[in-house]
Parts: C-alpha cells; sequence; structure tokens
C-alpha cells in the first residue's frame, strides 16, 4: 500500500497519532503537503463520506475522521501558508449559522492564507450578525460562506440580506461554497461567486482584490 493510501486509511478509521506519525515522515522525506492533502487526508474523507450517507458509519466515528485528518492539517498549515500578508486585503470566513463543518472552511483558510490574504476566521456557526459584526471591524474586502448542509445554506441569504440592510454590500464582495451550494444559488441570494473549491476560492479571492 502506498503512503498516501495508508494515511487515507488512518484517516477513515480515526487514527490520529498514526495520522500525525505519517504525515510528518511524509513531510521529512520531501512530499509536498499539497499532495498530502490531496491524495492521503482528503481521500481518507472520500472513504468516509459514502459511509457516512449509507449508515455504515455514525456521528462519533465521523468525528474520529475528522479529528484525525485535523491531526495532519496542524503539521500541513505552516508549510503551505504564505508569509507574505497584506493587511489591506482582508476576508472574513465562516461556516454559516446552525452548521458545524468546518474541514473545508479550514482548507480555504490555509489555501488563502498561502496566497497571502490575511484571513479573519470566525469559525462555525456563524450568524448574520457577527459576520456584520466582522467586516466592520476588520474592514474586510472580501466575505467568505460555507455550508454543508441544504437546510443551513438558506442562512447565507440572511447574511446578505443584513449586510444590505447594514449598508455594506456594496463594501464588500461575497464568496460562498460548500457541497449543497451551486453558482445558481449563487446568483439567486445574490452572492458575487461561488467557488467549487479551495483553489477557486484563492483565484476569486485574488480577482476581487486585484
Ligand atoms: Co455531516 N453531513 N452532518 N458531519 N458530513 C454531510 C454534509 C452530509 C452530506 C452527509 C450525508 O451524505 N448524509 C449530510 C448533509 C445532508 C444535507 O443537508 N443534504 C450531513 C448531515 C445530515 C449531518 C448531520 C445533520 C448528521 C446528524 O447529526 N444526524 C450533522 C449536522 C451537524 C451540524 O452541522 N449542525 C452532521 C455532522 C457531521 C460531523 C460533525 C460528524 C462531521 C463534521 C466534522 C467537521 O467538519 N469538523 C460531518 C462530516 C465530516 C460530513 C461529511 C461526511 C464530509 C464533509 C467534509 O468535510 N468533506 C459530509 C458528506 C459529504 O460532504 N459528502 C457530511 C470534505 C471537505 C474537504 O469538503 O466541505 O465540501 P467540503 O469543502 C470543499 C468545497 O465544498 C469547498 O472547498 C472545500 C475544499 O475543496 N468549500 C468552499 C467549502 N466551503 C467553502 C467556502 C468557500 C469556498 C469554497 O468560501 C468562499
Amino acid at each position: 500500500m502506498s503512503e498516501f493510501a495508508q494515511l487515507a486509511q488512518f484517516v477513515y478509521k480515526g487514527a490520529a497519532p498514526s495520522v500525525k506519525e505519517l504525515t510528518q515522515k511524509m513531510v521529512d522525506s520531501g512530499t509536498s503537503p499539497m499532495e498530502i492533502i490531496t491524495n492521503g487526508l482528503l481521500a481518507g474523507m472520500d472513504i468516509v463520506s459514502p459511509k457516512f450517507k449509507n449508515g455504515e458509519m455514525f456521528v462519533p466515528e465521523v468525528m474520529m475522521s475528522a479529528r484525525a485528518l485535523g491531526e495532519g492539517m496542524k503539521i500541513l498549515k505552516p508549510l503551505i501558508s504564505g508569509e507574505d500578508v497584506s493587511v489591506a486585503k482582508t476576508i472574513v470566513i465562516g461556516t454559516v449559522s446552525g452548521d458545524l463543518h468546518d474541514i473545508g472552511k479550514n482548507l480555504v483558510v490555509m489555501i488563502l492564507e498561502s496566497g497571502g490574504f490575511n484571513v479573519v476566521d470566525l469559525g462555525v456557526d456563524v450568524s448574520p450578525a457577527k459576520f456584520v459584526a466582522a467586516v466592520k471591524e476588520n474592514n474586510a474586502q472580501v466575505v467568505g460562506m460555507s455550508a454543508l448542509l441544504t437546510t443551513t445554506m438558506l442562512n447565507m441569504k440572511e447574511t446578505i440580506d443584513l449586510m444590505k440592510e447594514e449598508g455594506l454590500r456594496d463594501q464588500v464582495k461575497i464568496m460562498i461554497g460548500g457541497a449543497p451550494v451551486s453558482q445558481s444559488f449563487a446568483d439567486e441570494i445574490g452572492a458575487d461567486a461561488y467557488c467549487a473549491d479551495a483553489m477557486a476560492a484563492k483565484d476569486t479571492a485574488g480577482k476581487f482584490l486585484k
């Protein structure tokens, strides 16, 4: 079995210490951090996803997989984060109200940071009021929202509506992402961009902050 496949298995099994150890070993032997993320850590989540959907895995087991993945991310994050951070280009990002999924959002944060953006990560279950307050506090030019549930994606619209009410809508570009979200949903709720993945988020932020 390749090291990537082994790492994916460790994530699937929620074996955090093994994920930590193998990630470090792969880094030490010169494997690219992005390859470790894509072909090891996220490949592990790709094993988990259908099993969760089919009822073969349950929430506690999926949490263990998520935690194990996080151990690998902790090692990789400093290696891919950029140092040339410009405070003039601030992106506020979070997972919307009612939603606790943060694996994808955290990946987006890492990739944006690697692009040299100043990212203010509000975490999960972020209310529209908290997004608005963060835009004001940080004088942000871009807002990123993540949602993984069909029920919580509607809170993206709530947030955009509050931005309008607060007179902030013209000051910020809004980009959204997450598995249930699409370009047509972005159009429907008045977001400026839909990003299918973390690299798309980085490219989009780059265009907005040129
Ligand atoms: Co949840 N869950 N979950 N879950 N979970 C899904 C989303 C689900 C599709 C599983 C399924 O197939 N049934 C389903 C949603 C169904 C629906 O709404 N239609 C579901 C459900 C039902 C639930 C609970 C309700 C289960 C329960 O309690 N009965 C519950 C809800 C909790 C809550 O949020 N209130 C729940 C809980 C959990 C765990 C806590 C166990 C765990 C989350 C752990 C964590 O995040 N810390 C979990 C997980 C891990 C998943 C799955 C298996 C994997 C999600 C993931 O991390 N993918 C997921 C199944 C699936 O998605 N197929 C599922 C990997 C990640 C890298 O991809 O997040 O898509 P993703 O991010 C990508 C892009 O989407 C994009 O870039 C990322 C990287 O390329 N992107 C953005 C994401 N956000 C972006 C923001 C941007 C730009 C791009 O901003 C600009």
